[in-house]
């Protein structure tokens, strides 16, 4: 009897940590488990082995990754800009493509007519005294006005595109985007500060097995990521952007998006898309040996699509108390505060942040 008592009370021991570790919502993230915020369980959990599994909350279900869409935020062989799906990248190429390209092409054709007409009517053979002309103040008043004009006429549409874009309405989310070498990292300071690591996938062969690697569902080669930034559809998104090294450039072409991140300076950008999909970017300003291995992948989703994969990666909604779950990384380079890059706290974290990097890893 006695030893029965035992058993039943070794039994109730060995399984009750099992049965609240399995509900953790990071663990129902099988795609994050390669960092290292879903990696670190909740101090919470740890702290009451004992409670009750139906008072526990139910893990917060993790989102699927979409296929990204042929001919959209990737490129696709054809010339020119990508689609865009923001009100500001519309009117900036509907800008360029249009009267931009026209003025464009207008002025080289005149200008090169003027040349060839200059090179046959006044050639040595036709004229072998040269004309002893200096000035004509008509002319000159013409080419000076004409192109000054032109200059106005361009400089008005820019000049209010560049206030639309500098001008950012209230945020509905705030991202900060940290770029390392060679990988990105986005933090999520208003919906409990969570962060998510974002590598590039490696081809089948190029990394050990067991790993995990692209699949076209991840998107093009050089440009799926393993972590995706991930933004609701329809609202302002703020890009708080920096660097915790060198000069990267955060750079999405669909949203008419290029800022760059530059160490110990923040550089803000917003977009509002309204269109939910995957769309693909690169870093864009030369940042070291693997410059171009450190691509951006943003998915944009419906709102409550977004609230879902803020709660399966540990963070709350906005204005909510942070979750104690929420622990932001303590172990990446992007951790570190933009007021210390440069300390030696820094320095020691950009040393042990490559360790995370699938593209570090297997050079
Ligand atoms: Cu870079």
């Amino acid at each position: 009897m006695k030893l029965m008592r035992w058993a039943i009370a070794l039994t109730a021991i060995g399984l009750t940590p099992v049965t609240v570790g399995a509900q953790t919502p990071t663990a129902a993230a099988p795609q994050a488990a390669a960092t290292p915020t879903a990696a670190a369980p909740a101090p919470a959990e740890i702290a009451a082995p004992g409670a009750a599994p139906v008072s526990a909350p139910a893990p917060a279900p993790a989102i699927q990754f979409a296929a990204p869409t042929p001919g959209i935020g990737i490129p696709d062989g054809r010339k020119g800009i990508q689609d865009q799906v923001t009100e500001i990248g519309r009117d900036a190429a509907a800008f360029h493509n249009g009267p931009l390209l026209w003025m464009c092409a207008l002025i080289s054709v005149f200008v090169l007519a003027l040349l060839g007409f200059t090179m046959v009517k006044y050639r040595r053979g036709a004229h072998p005294v040269p004309s002893r002309t200096t000035h004509n103040t008509f002319i000159e008043v013409i080419w000076t006005v004409v192109p000054v004009l032109i200059l106005v006429a361009i400089a008005i549409p820019s000049i209010r595109l560049i206030s639309k874009q500098y001008s950012p309405p209230p945020a509905d989310v705030t991202v900060k985007v940290i770029g390392n070498q060679w990988y990105w990292t986005y933090q999520y300071p208003d919906h409990g500060g969570f962060e998510i690591i974002s590598n590039m996938l490696r081809e089948p062969g190029e990394v050990p097995a067991g790993q995990r690697t692209r699949t076209d569902a991840d998107g093009p080669k050089l440009l799926a990521a393993d972590e995706r930034l991930v933004i609701p559809v329809g609202k302002v998104v703020k890009f708080i952007i920096t660097s915790a090294d060198v000069i990267h450039a955060f750079s999405v072409p669909a949203f008419w998006t290029k800022m760059d991140a530059s160490p110990g300076r923040l550089n803000e950008t917003w977009v509002k898309v309204d269109r939910p999909g995957v769309y693909f970017g690169q870093c864009s300003e030369l940042c070291g040996a693997r410059h171009g291995y450190m691509p951006i992948a943003v998915e944009v989703v419906p709102e409550a699509t977004f609230n879902a994969w803020v709660a399966s990666k540990g963070g709350t909604p906005k204005g909510a108390a942070p979750s104690t779950e929420a622990t932001p990384s303590t172990a990446g380079a992007g951790a570190a505060p933009v007021a210390t890059a440069g300390s030696p706290e820094a320095d020691r974290a950009a040393v042990a942040q490559p360790a995370l990097n699938q593209a570090v890893e297997t050079q």
